[in-house]
């Protein structure tokens, strides 16, 4: 009997919120313009075309979580790079690419880009929805048009530094494929909580804590992370690290 109240009840609370969450999709896919919806999901289906391209093509970097971990100082290394290259393209120093410095950069780069395109490009790279690329965003942009246009774009922008940034988002992409198991160009929860909890001698990574990385991850809030908010989120928390990093080694040795 008491069995049967609870049920009751359950069902009852997903009655009652079942409708709250439909409606709130609802109102969410109605106010988000259909156009930019399609180009977001055009330029999502080619990033996991040239994802699922690369993961047949070369062979697999990462065998382990603590194999990435190895390589974030470099990593942080050449963020400092890509942001002497950030510099360069925000003409007027204000923190924001805008559309105007996007679009010389792009002519710089010399990807074959009709101006809806650019715009397109813009718009997907414009994560937090501010309007223009920040920082984080360049890496993001930068990051997709090193995989879908190959390694000469980044020698377009830094001749100098192009071999490290090829290899740093050679390796930002690597991570990303080391936990997209079916290669479809989403992550999933459970590919995280696995590979995560994978090396048998670890410690179990609670699952809390892999529920709260996901979730920070999975920006849109889809139940997916992409290679586009994969990095976001990387590029984020290493910069985090990097600041603290600074704080804690003023006055040390
Ligand atoms: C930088 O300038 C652009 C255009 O001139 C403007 O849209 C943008 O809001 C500015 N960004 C900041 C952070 O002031
Ligand atoms: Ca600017
Ligand atoms: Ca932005
Ligand atoms: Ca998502």
């Amino acid at each position: 009997m008491l069995g049967l109240c609870f049920f009751l009840l359950v069902g009852q609370l997903k009655l009652v919120r079942w409708p709250v969450a439909a409606m709130g999709m609802v109102a969410s896919m109605c106010t988000e313009p259909i156009k930019r919806r399609r180009a977001e999901k055009d330029l999502d289906d080619k990033v996991a075309a040239a994802l699922r391209e690369r993961a047949r093509s070369r062979q697999r970097t990462f065998r382990t979580v603590n194999s990435i971990t190895m390589r974030l100082p470099r990593f942080k290394d050449g963020l400092r790079d890509i942001k002497d290259v950030f510099d360069q393209y925000d003409e007027d120093s204000n923190g924001t690419i805008d559309n105007d410095e996007l679009r010389s950069c792009l002519g710089k780069l010399q990807v074959q880009m009709s101006d809806k395109e650019a715009d397109d490009v813009h718009r997907y790279c414009d994560v937090d929805r501010r309007g223009g690329i920040q920082f984080q965003e360049f890496v993001v942009l930068l990051c997709l048009m090193y995989l879908l246009f190959g390694p000469d774009v980044t020698r377009r922008v830094s001749e100098f530094e192009s071999a490290k940034l090829n290899y740093v988002f050679d390796e930002l992409i690597d991570a990303f494929l080391f936990f997209d198991k079916d290669g479809d160009g989403k992550m999933k929860r459970k590919d995280v909580t696995r590979r995560m909890n994978e090396a048998s001698h670890q410690e179990r990574t609670p699952s809390h804590t892999t529920a709260q990385l996901f979730k920070e991850m999975d920006l849109n809030r889809n139940g997916k992370v992409n290679l586009k908010e994969f990095l976001y989120s990387i590029i984020r928390w290493a910069g985090h690290e990097t600041e603290d990093d600074d704080a804690s080694n003023e006055g040390s040795p």
